[in-house]
């Protein structure tokens, strides 16, 4: 009972931020699907923010999307979220959705779109500035779709010189998180990968400069632990996006398709050192809820990031090292098995009760009448989603 208390002291400074699109309309290349009650403004967005920390208790913080939540004041707008019982997190930059980012962004073959893509970065600081925010989120869907399309060197001296820009431009508690993944919506090459390149670039920039790791942005079968495990080791993992994938950068709730997967990470996470507040990794949701309801979804979601990570802290690392060192490789796999084996439910039932909270999240959301009221309120306008 003595370890478990430590575990519930250790889950209590757990911090998830969830990101202000997951509330709005999302899908595929395909279709949008509408929903009811689906925010029309930043403000209503941060409204839904909220209900999930006010039932999970761990979601305090809620990321932007530039232009997407877009305002005139930003100030105006921390303080909306504050009254609200929440703060504004990371700042997440959109180099991809203009015109102009046919042919990259940063990376792009003409000046111009180069300085209006840095502009833009910038003015996302500057935004930072204004919200207190401390991250800058940066994903970059640069890169080419046929062989001889483009200099792919060229393309990296060209992202090279943009991120020296934003860089420099950032405040002395401010870091920049480079986002890495695999491909699309480039096919041929995509200017920035892998972990390998988030890497090599934040390397050269600096301490400020960290990679986030979106746990969707991955081959199948790539150990993303030892990913983790190898960023975490040189100081230079920054944050998580997490979402669970089946095939490609599907975005579906976090720990949704592979349980285990997400306990192996955050075995990791702990093992090295990540969780320690001081670390100072952002864990963060990037997801889009296309056919579940959205409320309901991220606070599921929290509550998969906490329930793995209560299984990790569960893991006797003494155990573990003893078998390790021992070389009996049958009783260490036991060792790591038997927490991930481990009901926690009734630990996470116990740790709601004495936050104050119901032990059951979404049920307790279900039972607030919030969705109702939304549903009720929020009609005319334009629905917030992809683009808007
Ligand atoms: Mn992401």
């Amino acid at each position: 009972m003595g370890a478990h208390i430590a575990i519930k002291q250790r889950l209590l400074a757990q911090q998830i931020e969830t990101p202000s699109w997951a509330y709005g309309n999302s899908g595929t290349r395909f279709k949008v699907f509408a929903q009811p009650g689906v925010p029309r403004t930043v403000e209503e967005k941060i409204d839904d923010a909220a209900q999930v920390h006010a039932h999970t208790g761990i979601a305090p913080s809620v990321a932007l999307h530039i232009p997407w939540d877009k305002v005139e004041d930003y100030g105006k707008l921390a303080k909306y979220a504050e009254s609200a019982g929440i703060r504004l997190g990371t700042i997440n930059a959109n180099v991809f959705q203009d015109d102009d980012y046919k042919l990259g962004s940063v990376t792009n073959p003409d000046p111009r779109v180069r300085r209006k893509a840095l502009d833009h970065l910038l003015e996302c600081v500057d935004i930072m500035d204004a919200t207190g925010s401390r991250d800058l989120k940066l994903w970059f869907s640069d890169g080419t779709n046929y062989p001889g399309q483009d200099d792919i060197r060229e393309r990296q001296d060209r992202l090279a010189e943009a991120l020296d820009a934003v860089y420099a431009r950032l405040g002395a508690n401010q870091r920049m998180l480079l986002e890495y993944k695999l491909f699309e919506p480039a096919f041929y090459t995509t200017d920035v990968p892998d972990w390998g390149t988030a890497y090599a670039h934040c390397l050269r920039l600096g301490e400020k400069a960290k990679v986030c790791v979106d746990t969707g942005h991955h081959a199948p079968g790539t150990n993303i632990e030892f990913i983790v495990a190898f960023l975490l080791r040189e100081g230079k993992l920054g944050a998580f996006d997490f979402n669970s994938r089946f095939y490609a950068d599907d975005d579906l709730m976090v720990g949704a398709a592979d349980p285990f997967q997400l306990f192996r990470i955050m075995y990791e996470v702990v093992r090295g050192g990540g969780y320690e507040r001081e670390a100072g990794i952002a864990f963060m949701l990037d997801q889009c809820h296309n056919i579940e309801a959205k409320i309901p979804g991220q606070i599921r979601s929290v509550c998969n990031v906490q329930e793995a990570t209560a299984k990790a802290l569960l893991v006797d690392r003494e155990a573990l090292a003893e078998a390790q060192l021992s070389g009996d490789v049958i009783a260490a796999n036991d060792v790591f098995m038997d927490a991930y084996s481990t009901d926690v439910r009734p630990i996470l039932a116990e740790l709601r009760e004495e936050m104050g909270i119901d032990p059951d999240p979404v049920a307790a959301y279900r039972r607030s009448g919030y969705q109702d009221r939304i549903n009720a309120e929020r009609v005319g306008g334009n629905q917030a989603g992809w683009g808007a």
